[in-house]
């Protein structure tokens, strides 16, 4: 058995989760159109028995959030839990958004990357949405900086080239155990997956700081037989802010409910009876104890 672990980390909104998912080929992380959707350190668990002629192969992956400039001590936190990942894996990759100009941002986190001990693999992601030329002059000029050990252009959403990547990574497995079951995709707990997949509504029907501010409390969460009822709490920083998120009559909220239920029947696999409460928390994320609480800060 070969296995190991493997960092995906870049800028926010450059794919990882999406990359993650398509690896996967199961939807454990949320992504979204807008930054700094992924606010934890996601595991997911690729598993092939097949591998090296039978032998099989483990990889478990940890999607970060996106290195970005922090405005609040949440967005230091979450960048904290993305560069201490770097400290503890066998293998990096560095995700590009090969459709967006190159800038301070980008020199900002090759320059942690390059500081990791670790193997490291550039991935130049969004080439479906790319010109040739644009791929090879991002290649040349990542491949100038010396530090990579492969780069490979795929589309995490397309699915190009990511079989190659994975062939790519398994050169890089030693021998070691299975560090989960076969079956397993992710290790997190079904409430945490179902408090995201509200965030992901949350982040796909709100515009501007709304959504950023929202934090998603499960308060409870009953299985009977083939229905679970769950009640979830989402946090929000401003009272106008709980004014935007019932909408007009309760009718936002209710949208958001109906989105994030369907998907949750389909994770669960049973009916589910979903209840929203909205409650305000004055500028949450700029408080170190209540990010702690959230589970935000790394220990
Ligand atoms: N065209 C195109 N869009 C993509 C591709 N991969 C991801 N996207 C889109 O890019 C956006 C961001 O994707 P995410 O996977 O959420 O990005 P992320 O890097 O995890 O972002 P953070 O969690 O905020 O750091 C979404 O709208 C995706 O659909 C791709 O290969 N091609
Ligand atoms: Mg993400």
């Amino acid at each position: 058995m070969k296995s190991g672990f493997v960092g995906i980390v870049g800028r926010p909104n450059v794919g990882k989760s999406t990359l993650l998912n398509t690896i996967l080929g199961e939807k454990i992380a949320i992504t979204s159109g807008k930054p700094q959707t992924t606010r934890n350190r996601i595991t997911g668990i690729y598993t092939d028995l097949e591998a090296d002629g039978g032998e099989g192969m483990q990889i478990i992956f940890l999607d970060t959030p996106g290195i970005h400039k922090p405005k609040t001590k949440l967005g230091s936190a979450i960048n904290e839990t993305a560069v201490n990942t770097l400290g503890g894996v066998d293998v990096i990759l560095l995700i590009i958004d090969g459709t967006r100009k190159t800038g301070s941002g980008d020199e900002h986190v090759l320059e942690i990357v390059r500081k990791a001990e670790a193997p490291k693999i550039l991935v130049i992601n969004k080439m479906d949405a790319m010109k040739p030329e644009e791929y090879l002059e991002l290649y040349n000029r990542y491949n100038e900086e010396g530090i990579f050990d492969d780069i490979y252009g795929v589309s995490a959403l397309k699915g190009t080239n990511v079989d190659e990547l994975i062939g790519c990574l398994s050169g890089y497995m030693e021998e070691g155990p299975m560090f989960y079951p076969e079956d397993m995709a992710t290790d997190h707990p079904e409430r945490f997956v179902v408090s995201e997949i509200i965030r992901e509504k949350l982040l796909e029907y709100l515009s501007d700081e709304v959504p950023h501010g929202v934090y998603v409390d499960i308060e409870s969460f009953e299985e009977h037989g083939s229905l679970t009822k769950i009640s979830a709490v989402i946090i929000c920083e401003k009272k106008s802010h709980k004014s935007i998120i019932i909408g007009k009559g309760g009718r936002k909220i209710k949208g958001i409910g109906m989105a994030a239920r369907k998907d949750i029947e389909s994770l669960l696999g049973t009916k589910v009876f979903l209840e929203t409460f909205v409650k305000v928390k004055e500028g949450w994320r700029d408080s170190d104890r209540t990010i702690k609480n959230y589970g935000y800060k790394d220990e």
